[in-house]
């Protein structure tokens, strides 16, 4: 079997806009019916839910933001009694309180399937051992993978993030196959195991399913080199399910559950739709939720949409890398800078570790960036004007690439935390 749902994921355009059509006037009514806060918003633009008849009337419709889910915490967009929800989830958040993830029975089930075409897709099989790493809580993601991998009937090892040298050993002791958690955690257990002594690349493990943080090619292509597997990568947020949303095929494309998650991509700006292939915010319509279904749910995620003719048979649209979330994006002298632009570069350099983070302070009135990185081990035996000058020719190359004159400074070896979930990339030293 090739797909874990051939049907919807290999669906013809029509079909599928015939099935989202059909989807959407369901929810919208859904949410008219229960939610004060929907039909608030749809009776002040006018639009009743009669007026919804195809997907592209999705266009009508008003958008949703974090601060509502805020505003509403915690069940104030949730569309049933709380005695048919079997589940709540929720975002840690930066600040304040959580974004809450509630779930019905049916919910739960769609989130597991979701699980389960991303993780077959990505050559999960019942016979493999899986170690899932993800935080196990109310983050999505520990829960989320073990919901996929029980369906596909896999073995799995819910190690949970943390105590990276456990999890080397039971990598070793139970022939663990896949692994589930963020890419950066991946390196922390990387380089733990060189540390070790531990060759990742002679173990069973063959396979990895990482996201919940952008990551870039040149980092999957690290990963796959240090643990010998192929590094694979899952998308999704606590406000549409947690993963599950969008995940990696054979080739590499991420392809949505569209049927389930309808993409759209707008200017942040005038939140008119883009074209695809244009850059711009990523906004999801639940099209199948009971518990909190969220119509054009604003995700700050920048990225752009494609149609793709896909070798491994999906026609489900395929997403482009995450550049980042429009929170994290700098100005610096007028340019705009995702940590994941300099992540890509950074990675060019065979001397570096993909260790890094990003310094903003100000400078007068304006935002100054300084790059703070770790060198690979062998480099530290140099000296430090070979450093000095491995900082600088980085410098030149962010000056090359993205035009902007920053400072790049290799820290010692081991300045830069090691992160077990998602890793803080910007540290934000600007005073209100
Ligand atoms: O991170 C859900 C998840 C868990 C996804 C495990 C994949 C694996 P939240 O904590 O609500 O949910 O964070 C969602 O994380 O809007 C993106 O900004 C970012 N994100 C998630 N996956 C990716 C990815 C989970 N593959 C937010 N690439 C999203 C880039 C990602 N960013």
């Amino acid at each position: 079997m090739k797909h874990w749902e051939t049907q919807y994921e290999t669906m013809s355009l029509e079909s599928m806009r015939e099935f989202q059509s059909a989807r959407l006037r369901d929810t919208v009514q859904w949410v008219y019916d229960r939610l004060p806060f929907y039909r608030r918003k749809l009776d002040e633009l006018g639009v009743k839910p009669a007026d919804i008849r195809s997907i592209d009337d999705i266009r009508r419709l008003p958008f949703t933001v974090k601060n509502d889910l805020r505003d509403n915490y915690p069940f104030g967009l949730c569309a049933v009694p709380m005695k048919d929800l079997v589940r709540i989830h929720a975002s840690s958040g930066t600040t304040g309180k959580p974004i809450t993830g509630p779930y019905t029975a049916e919910d739960l089930d769609q989130w597991a399937t979701c699980m389960a075409r991303s993780l077959w897709a990505q050559g999960v099989r019942p016979d493999d051992v899986a170690q899932n790493a993800y935080g196990m809580g109310l983050f999505t993601g520990g829960l989320g993978f073990f919901h996929g991998a029980l369906k596909i009937g896999c073995c799995l090892v819910p190690t949970g993030s943390g105590l990276t040298e456990r999890q080397i050993m039971l990598m070793q002791d139970f022939g663990t196959t896949a692994l589930f958690c963020t890419p950066t955690y991946a390196l922390t257990i990387a380089e733990k195991a060189e540390q070790l002594g531990v060759d990742l690349r002679k173990l069973p493990l063959r396979l990895g399913s990482f996201g919940a943080e952008p990551w870039t090619v040149e980092m999957r292509k690290e990963i796959e080199e240090r643990m010998g597997i192929q590094a694979h990568e899952a998308y999704g947020l606590t406000e549409m399910m947690g993963p599950g949303v969008g995940f990696s095929c054979e080739a590499y494309r991420l392809h949505l559950n569209e049927d389930h998650c309808y993409p759209e991509i707008v200017d942040p700006s005038t939140l008119e739709p883009l074209p695809l292939g244009e850059k711009g915010e990523l906004v999801f319509t639940a099209l199948q939720r009971r518990a909190m279904p969220l119509l054009r749910y604003r995700t700050r995620d920048i990225t752009s949409l494609r149609r793709v003719e896909c070798e491994c048979g999906r026609t489900l649209v395929v997403m482009d890398k995450i550049l980042g979330r429009s929170d994290d994006m700098l100005i610096i002298g007028g340019v705009n800078v995702f940590p994941s632009q300099v992540e890509s570069i950074i990675m060019e350099f065979s001397e570096m570790e993909p260790l890094y983070q990003i310094r903003v302070n100000k400078k007068g009135y304006l935002d100054a960036m300084k790059v703070e990185a770790e060198a690979k081990p062998e480099m530290y035996g140099r000296g430090k004007e070979a450093l000095a000058e491995l900082g600088q020719r980085i410098a030149a190359r962010i000056n090359a690439v993205i035009g902007i004159t920053v400072p790049v400074e290799i820290l010692p070896l081991g300045a830069i935390a090691r992160s077990e979930g998602k890793a803080k990339r910007v540290i934000d030293e600007r005073t209100a």
